[in-house]
């Protein structure tokens, strides 16, 4: 007896492309962009701009390995050319000027409906002064591009050019030089940072100002979590949400990751997102 095919019918979620480093640990990075996006019911695809390797024998250090510019172009240009439309674009860790500058020239390329720029300057182990010029080529490159940036205190600092932020209103005035730059929505993450018992932070879009604040869990940084929240908002914006309500999402979907948080050898725990929307 044979048996009778199956009708197979493409199921063709919406698609979200992480350009972003690979953290091989699982905590952070395209890693855990994957995850966030396939959780949230979203294709992920992902074009590697730099290896993260942690160093178990020097204090998980970061060892950060750059992918060669024309791979990563190639990654986008495939990424692209598999699918045609991409809903959505995460732009987590660049670490290079010259990767910067390739993925703004993908951005200028294929124009893109919703950029998510999460602006990692600098991870441990890099120099200092290279958060300068990576801070500089980030602002004038790629943040143009940006349909909404989601900046941690110190690179709301660092992009808004104020000194040290220690109130929410110095919080929300930070925000909105970001979008005098010119990036329509931006959210200012202060996290647990100002003390305030909650993680805070700051959505401006040029009309709404809204503070989105939940309760903070725990005293330790938990890696990985700026990741799941750009990556929670990706996958929002391409299923259509507004930013701000992308953005509440994105919120819980962080706060169940931190409270469903693995625990390693390393110093520091790292996100789990698997575990959103079961409970
Ligand atoms: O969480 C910031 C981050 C982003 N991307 C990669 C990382 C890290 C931190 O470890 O390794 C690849």
């Amino acid at each position: 007896m044979t048996a009778t095919p199956t009708t197979v019918r493409p199921s063709n979620p919406p698609i979200a492309l992480a350009i972003a480093g690979s953290e091989t640990s699982g905590g952070a990075g395209a890693q855990t962009d994957l995850k966030t996006f396939a959780q949230l019911g979203v294709f992920g695809c992902v074009s590697l701009t730099c290896i993260v390797s942690f160093d178990p024998k020097n204090d998980f250090a970061h060892r950060l390995h750059a992918i060669d510019p024309q791979v990563l172009a190639d990654q986008i240009e495939a990424a692209v050319g598999v699918h045609g439309t991409i809903d959505a674009v995460k732009i987590g860790m660049l670490g290079t000027i010259p990767t910067i500058e390739t993925v703004a020239g993908a951005l200028e390329q294929y124009r893109f409906a919703n950029v998510v720029v999460d602006p990692v300057l600098i991870c441990k182990g890099q120099e200092a002064g290279a958060a300068l010029d990576i801070d500089n080529a980030l602002r004038e490159k790629v943040l143009p591009y940006a349909t909404i940036t989601t900046p941690n205190l110190f690179e709301t600092q660092v992009l808004a050019g104020v000194e040290e932020i220690t109130t929410v209103d110095a919080l929300k005035d930070a925000a909105k030089r970001i979008y005098d730059h010119g990036v329509p929505n931006v959210l200012a993450k202060a996290g647990t940072l100002l003390g305030t018992g909650t993680a805070l932070d700051v959505f401006y879009d040029g009309q709404t100002l809204e503070v989105l604040e939940v309760p903070a869990i725990g005293q330790e940084r938990v890696s990985g979590a700026g990741c799941t929240l750009a990556a929670a908002i990706t996958a929002e914006l391409a299923k259509g949400a507004s930013p701000l309500d992308a953005c509440r999402t994105a919120k819980d979907v962080v706060v169940s990751s931190i409270e469903n948080r693995m625990h390693g050898n390393a110093p520091f725990d790292c996100v789990y997102q698997g575990r959103y929307g079961r409970q």
